[in-house]
């Protein structure tokens, strides 16, 4: 095993994640000093209805109110959220033979990626009006969120990506390390306080990115979130962050989620090891 969470005393394996460390890379030695992530655990403050049709694959939160995206051929839609109901104020279809992917806000347009179809496309973020779209994107669409310097993509390797918002052109990568190895899986994100926040494909964490130097500074735990939704199937995971920087909210949910999450991030002892 090459990845254990130490809390307190006992050790817990965190078996789901090491698929997304790449495996020619050597263990770090339990004894170095700790230079890993900070460990958090989530918090539950509210709970609020959430599409359970949704397969969301973007979610962010702008003037005051919650936007998703969601994915899968023929069933992709960008929709701007009720918060309390979980009902959809407005939505709109992206073309039906694409499969919508990540979704961010740029200068009071979004933004949302496709996953293997090169397609990338502007709204108008009051109406959500269709503005624009760009065709032969070359990679595929993950992920996407907004720095002070432009976009920020992920594909689904360890690397991250800055790109130009009108060109798309990328201006720098990122490679994601984990206690000095690649963290591959990173999906949807959110930059909250200076740091990109992603999911990690297929697992109950979440990691904290300095986009600097693409060091995870944080992981939250939310085994026990992921443990108490009443979901079935393998494609159901955790996956949607926002950021309600006004009011500091950090909302959570995942592909065919009943419910979305107001969390706290709650410090913990333990280690990634
Ligand atoms: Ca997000």
């Amino acid at each position: 095993m090459n990845l254990v969470l130490r809390l307190a005393a006992a050790a817990v394996v965190l078996a789901p994640i090491q698929g997304a460390i790449a495996q020619e890379t050597a263990p770090v030695v339990a004894e170095q000093a700790y230079s890993g992530p900070v460990v958090y655990r989530a918090e539950v403050i509210t709970e609020y209805p959430h599409d359970a049709t949704a397969f969301t694959q973007g979610l962010l939160w702008h003037e005051g109110a919650l936007f998703e995206s969601t994915g899968r051929v023929g069933q992709s839609v960008i929709r701007k959220l009720d918060l309390e109901t979980g009902e959809a104020v407005l939505e709109m279809a992206i073309p039906p033979s694409q499969f919508g992917e990540g979704l961010a806000e740029w200068n009071g347009e979004l933004i949302s990626l496709t996953w293997r179809d090169g397609a990338i496309h502007r709204w108008d973020a009051d109406t959500l009006e269709p503005l624009a779209t760009r065709d032969g994107y070359p990679l595929d669409g993950w992920g996407l969120t907004t720095s002070g310097e432009g976009l920020v993509h992920s594909d689904g390797s360890a690397t991250l990506r800055v790109l130009d918002p009108e060109s798309y052109d990328v201006l720098r990568s990122i490679e994601v390390t984990m206690n000095g190895r690649p963290l591959r899986r990173l999906n949807e994100l959110e930059m909250i306080d200076g740091l990109v926040y992603a999911n990690i494909w297929e697992t109950s964490y979440i990691v904290a990115i300095d986009p600097a130097d693409g060091r995870v500074e944080r992981l939250i735990d939310l085994t026990d979130l992921v443990a108490s939704v009443p979901v079935f199937g393998r494609d159901a995971v955790l996956n949607g962050i926002a950021w309600d920087a006004e009011q500091r909210r950090l909302f959570v949910t995942g592909k065919l989620w009943p419910k979305l999450y107001q969390i706290a991030l709650v410090e913990t002892d333990a280690q990634v090891r």
